[in-house]
């Protein structure tokens, strides 16, 4: 990973070598950690964060979906991603802030243990490889199937919940894919490990609803508006696995992935970047950058 100079800790900026945690922190050992992954992109008027609020109001719903209040307001964590950023001196960056039960407690019962927070920035490229948002990429129908929603609640985003991503992960990878797509309990098409998932047919949009068991994305949110703006129908359904390898595009959203083209779904291959994803793509990235009516909205500039 590509280091940066600090890390927000409890408040105070620290070195990047220093923002360590003791290895008995409770959420080490059992995954008992929320985060998010946000985006900041270079435009004219300095780095500025993608749905910064959203992204900030998802991080509250995982804290108390696991019973972890927060130690800062809303507001204090924006300023805080801010002036990260800006201590920093980065143009364009991931932001990971993490909340997580620290040292202290030991066993399964975290309500005594202390929560601690973290933000951390740093650069980072193209997740899902070089070329792959041109060129689309690889991916497999995991063996794995998402977690369901009475295992854990598949709409946080908790560390240890992404121990079903890894796995998913590593399978796919195995097999020479760039990425895996889990099906849920039901056996319908759910999530990539990182990624929520759009099908295009016959000129519509389809992409699963949350009660697949997917991340709420804040980027699959986007696309959806997106789409709706350029009069392309976005309907949220259930999407048999077998769908996926009749598609005429399939393409995958997050924060990190942003908008990516799947080529082949396991040994279908749905074709290059198609036309539907290539528009989309080009709303999305003008948007983050501040070239597109939806731009202000969306934008929380660093430097006010
Ligand atoms: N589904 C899952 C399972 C998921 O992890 C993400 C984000 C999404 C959908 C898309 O959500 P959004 O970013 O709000 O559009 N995955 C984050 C973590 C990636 C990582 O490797 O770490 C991300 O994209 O930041």
């Amino acid at each position: 990973m590509q280091e940066a100079e600090k890390i927000w800790m409890n408040g105070e900026l620290v070195d990047w070598p220093e923002a360590t945690v003791h290895v008995l922190s409770h959420a080490l050992h059992y995954g008992t950690s929320v985060f998010e992954g946000i985006r900041a992109y270079e435009t004219d008027r300095g780095p500025a964060v993608f749905r910064l609020d959203d992204h900030l109001a998802r991080l509250e719903r995982s804290a108390q979906m696991y019973y972890m209040p927060l130690p800062y307001s809303r507001e204090q964590l924006r300023e805080a991603v801010h002036e990260v950023i800006r201590v920093n001196g980065l143009q364009s960056c991931y932001i990971r802030p993490i909340a997580f039960r620290g040292y202290g407690t030991m066993g399964l019962f975290p309500l005594e243990a202390t929560v601690d927070v973290a933000i951390a920035v740093w650069e980072w490229g193209a997740y899902l490889g070089e070329d792959s948002l041109t060129e689309g990429i690889g991916a497999k129908i995991s063996s794995w199937r998402r977690i369901g929603p009475n295992t854990v609640p598949a709409t946080a985003k908790a560390g240890g919940q992404y121990l079903n991503s890894i796995l998913a992960k590593i399978e796919s990878h195995k097999s020479g894919y760039q990425e895996a797509l889990l099906l849920n309990e039901a056996g319908f098409v759910a999530d990539g490990t990182g990624e929520n998932l759009f099908v295009v047919k016959d000129g519509k949009l389809f992409t699963p609803p949350v009660s697949a068991s997917i991340l709420m994305g804040i980027t699959r949110q986007t696309i959806i508006e997106l789409a709706d703006e350029e009069g392309i129908e976005v309907i949220e359904a259930e999407i048999p696995r077998a769908d996926l390898y009749i598609a005429d595009e399939v393409f995958v959203s997050g924060t990190a992935a942003e908008v990516c083209p799947v080529r082949s779904v396991d040994d279908h291959l749905i074709g290059p970047r198609g036309p539907i994803t290539t528009r989309l793509q080009e709303r999305f990235f003008n948007a983050i950058v501040g070239n597109d009516s939806r731009s202000e909205e969306w934008l929380d500039y660093v430097n006010q």
